[in-house]
């Protein structure tokens, strides 16, 4: 490479991931295999257009590959259509909007402090709470979903799309019900599968196939594969509207998107061949696995989790009775400690931009190896994050807040208590060398 710049940045990286704990619970590692496909020749195509309905010609060999990514992600999945095309989760969501709705219609979804995404109808800040009529339902006390809620609000706002999914909610999801609620008053349900995907494939969460009208999923998360997604019509989907194939194609393009990424397309062909070895059951059950030692681990220390505990890959640490704002403070700190994290909100948070939560995730730590021995060391490394911290509290004037992470990042620097537990992180990610 002789853009050294860039090829040193890249170096730091690698180094970084490989020295660190990745618990973003919507990262992973991609395989080598899938990163080579990215990384192709690929990515000099343009394609837009369809197998065999290309605006450019010289598309014979991505047909094949875009069409043997359609035919794994349909049989993986048992479904009678997939595009295999949308860019990320978020234009996905937006395809799907503008293919199952009209701008001003009602739509809803679980809301962000919930664990819902922005794209399920946030009504401030995206698309699809400013160009449609947002609706969002809740949690209940035990910060379960709230179906009750969820039912009210439908029957009340008669909602035309239902978006059933999640991006920090530690529970299993009940399709069943949620398209008994979608039913009651006709709606589209749609399931955004982006953070379970890979533990749907390997039958540790239900899948939603024979409950929603359309699946969508990004491929990046448990899935392993690039960033990217997949929009899913299901045999529901397509006895309730024959033409929801051909309404989700043109939505994706010409609707939103151009010429699809092909090197993507064929790192996520790449992925779903993987997901359908045997090896990737027992991926997720470690994925799951990890994250209930982990959370048995940091309640053991007495640290708060949303709902309790977990079922799935993540859970969300509360810390909102020590004081507000302070996921930030834990979330920064832990990172000095190389252990990788992101602050959240918790159910009822108040910021968004200073959330009182920590969300972790085991997906990437157990693609590295990572088993229940080494959960337990790092649950008591967090645990001991926080004790370290325990007395720093984010300033409640706005203004001095800055000023304060600015000081606390410092003092994280020269902590040698944190340098400790960075050394030992250190020393645990050098057993599970990354690919
Ligand atoms: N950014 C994703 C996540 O971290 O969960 C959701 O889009």
């Amino acid at each position: 490479m002789q853009d050294t710049e860039i090829e040193n940045l890249i170096g730091q990286e690698a180094e970084r991931q490989q020295s660190t704990l990745m618990l973003i619970p919507s990262e992973n590692y991609a395989s080598k295999a899938v990163r080579e496909a990215v990384g192709s020749v690929l990515a000099n195509k343009y394609s837009e257009g369809y197998a065999g309905k290309r605006y450019y010609e010289g598309n014979e060999i991505v047909d094949q590959i875009e069409l043997l990514a359609i035919g794994r992600a349909k049989k993986l999945f048992g479904v009678p259509h997939a595009n295999v095309q949308p860019y990320s989760g978020s234009p996905a969501n937006s395809e799907i909007l503008f293919a199952l709705a009209e701008p001003g219609s009602t739509i809803m979804g679980l809301g962000l402090s919930s664990g819902g995404h922005l794209t399920h109808g946030h009504p401030r800040v995206t698309f699809s709470g400013k160009y449609y009529t947002s609706v969002q339902f809740g949690l209940t006390e035990e910060a379960k979903i709230d179906y009750a809620d969820m039912r009210a609000k439908a029957l009340e706002h008669k909602p035309k799309v239902i978006f059933f999914g999640t991006t920090a909610y530690p529970f299993i999801l009940d399709w069943e019900q949620a398209r008994s609620i979608a039913d009651s008053v006709g709606a589209y349900l749609v399931a955004d599968i982006s953070h379970i995907v890979g533990l749907i494939i390997a039958g540790v969460h239900p899948s939603p196939v024979p409950f929603a009208h359309v699946v969508m999923s990004t491929t990046h998360k448990t899935l392993r594969g690039p960033r990217g997604a997949i929009i899913l019509v299901t045999d529901e989907g397509l006895a309730k509207d024959p033409d929801l194939p051909k309404k989700i194609d043109s939505a994706v393009m010409p609707g939103m998107q151009g010429g699809p990424h092909n090197n993507t397309t064929a790192g996520i062909a790449v992925a779903l061949f993987e997901a359908s070895q045997l090896e990737f059951a027992e991926y997720g059950h470690g994925v799951v696995n990890n994250a209930k030692v982990l959370a048995e681990g940091l309640r053991a220390k007495g640290i708060v989790l949303v709902g309790g505990g977990t079922e799935n890959h993540l859970l969300v640490m509360d810390f909102s009775g020590d004081s507000l704002g302070k996921g930030t403070l834990v979330a920064s700190a832990l990172n000095f400690a190389g252990i990788v994290t992101n602050r959240n909100t918790v159910p009822n948070d108040p910021s968004p931009f200073y959330p009182s939560g920590v969300r972790i995730g085991t997906p990437a730590i157990t693609t590295r190896g990572i088993k229940e021995h080494e959960m337990v060391k790092i649950a008591e490394w967090i645990a001991e994050v926080v004790e370290i911290i325990k007395s720093d509290k984010l300033p409640e004037a706005k203004e001095e807040r800055q000023k304060y992470i600015q000081d606390f990042k410092a003092r994280m620097q020269a902590d040698e208590r944190i340098k400790v537990i960075c050394n030992l992180v250190r020393d645990l990610c050098a057993q599970f060398p990354i690919l």
